[in-house]
């Protein structure tokens, strides 16, 4: 069951200069912050709220590490702005598999890495109405966030 807005990813060509438009313009902080090699993509949490599921809501800005990564050749078509929307899920396995049975494309046939030890997988936009949505199951929580 998807229970929350885990994050939205927004794409920029410059992480620190976004995070200091976020921070000077509306004072959120980041949260944390990491480089997804796999995904190509350097990348910052900002939190904005606590879930009454346990989790939290983040903005995701996302700088890409090369251009042929899905946020690289995204940004040459668009420019910056909202990438995809992400929601949050107990079990990102269970209703990936439910809503590949309802005929969406699941990009994954296993979920990956995410964010912060994060489970994910992700939905074609072509078949969720022109928009790039995530799945995501979050790590149990830990002590210490950073880079
Ligand atoms: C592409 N399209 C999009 C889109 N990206 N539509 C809405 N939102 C997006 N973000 C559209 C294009 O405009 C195009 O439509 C069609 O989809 C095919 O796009 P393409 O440019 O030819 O690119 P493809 O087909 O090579 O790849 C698109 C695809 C890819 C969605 C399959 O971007 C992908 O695998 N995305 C999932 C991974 C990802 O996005 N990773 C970055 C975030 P037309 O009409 O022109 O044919 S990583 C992340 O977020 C992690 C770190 C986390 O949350 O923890």
């Amino acid at each position: 069951m998807l229970t929350r807005i885990d994050h939205i990813g927004i794409a920029c060509f410059d992480l620190d200069r976004t995070v200091e438009f976020y921070r000077a313009t509306y004072g959120f902080e980041v949260f944390h912050s990491e480089v997804n090699e796999e995904q190509g993509v350097r990348e910052a949490m900002l939190r904005i709220n606590g879930t009454d599921d346990g989790g939290a809501s983040y903005l995701q800005l996302l700088e890409p590490t090369r251009e042929d990564s899905a946020v690289g050749k995204w940004l040459a078509k668009n420019g910056e702005g909202v990438h995809h929307i992400a929601f949050g899920t107990a079990d990102v396995d269970g209703d990936a598999a439910a809503i590949r049975d309802q005929g969406v494309r699941v990009l994954y046939d296993e979920p990956r890495t995410g964010s912060m030890g994060s489970r994910i997988t992700f939905l074609h936009p072509k078949d969720c109405h022109g928009v790039l949505t995530e799945l995501v199951t979050s790590a149990p929580p830990t002590a210490s966030h950073g880079d």
